[in-house]
C-alpha cells in the first residue's frame, strides 16, 4: 500500500483546494486531445474536435474535463484506499469505454503541466513530487481492472 506522510497529505489537500476545477479540468483534457490526437477517438459523440481551437471551445469536452477532475476527488478523500476506490471506474474505462490505459498517464501529464502553469513559482519541485506521486497512484488504480 502507498504510504503518505502528513506533509504529503497536507500538500495534496492544499494543491486541490487551490484549483479552479472549471478552469483546469477543460484545459487539461483539451490539451490531452491536442497533444495526443489519438485520444480524440473516445469522444466521437462530443461534436467538433477538428482543430485545437475547436477542441478548446468544445462545451461537451469542457464539461467532461470538469467531471474527470471531480473524479480525482475520490482519490483525495480516500488516499489510503485509492485502488479500491477506483474499481468501478477502472472497469468502466476498460470494459465499457475501451480506453487504452496508457492514456491515463498522458492525461495525468497534461494535468501536471496545466497545474504547473497555473501555480507558477508555487509549483516547486517538492510540490511536483507529491502531485505526480498522487497521479501515479490514480493512474495505477485506474489500470488495475484491465487484464
Ligand atoms: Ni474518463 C468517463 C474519470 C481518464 C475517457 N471518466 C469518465 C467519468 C469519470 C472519469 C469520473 C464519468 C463516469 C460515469 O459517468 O460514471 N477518466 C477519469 C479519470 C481519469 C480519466 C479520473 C484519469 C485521470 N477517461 C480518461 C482518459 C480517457 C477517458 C485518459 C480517454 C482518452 N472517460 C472517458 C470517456 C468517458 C469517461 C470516453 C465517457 C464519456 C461520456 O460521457 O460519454
Amino acid at each position: 500500500m502507498v504510504k503518505w506522510s502528513d506533509k504529503e497529505r497536507a500538500a495534496i489537500t492544499s494543491i486541490f483546494a487551490g484549483l479552479d476545477y472549471e478552469d483546469i479540468g477543460p484545459k487539461a483534457l483539451g490539451r490531452c486531445l491536442i497533444v495526443y490526437p489519438w485520444t480524440q477517438r473516445y469522444f466521437g459523440s462530443f461534436g467538433n474536435l477538428s482543430n485545437a481551437a475547436a477542441i478548446m471551445g468544445n462545451a461537451n469536452l469542457a464539461a467532461h474535463g470538469i467531471k474527470v477532475l471531480h473524479g480525482l476527488d475520490r482519490a483525495l478523500k480516500n488516499m489510503d484506499n485509492i485502488k479500491e476506490t477506483y474499481t468501478d471506474l477502472s472497469i468502466l474505462h476498460s470494459e465499457t469505454l475501451h480506453v487504452d490505459p496508457d492514456n491515463f498517464k498522458l492525461l495525468s501529464d497534461c494535468l501536471t503541466i496545466v497545474v504547473a502553469a497555473k501555480m507558477g513559482n508555487s509549483f516547486t519541485p517538492d510540490i511536483q513530487l507529491v502531485f505526480q506521486k498522487f497521479l501515479a497512484v490514480v493512474v495505477s488504480a485506474l489500470g488495475k481492472q484491465y487484464c
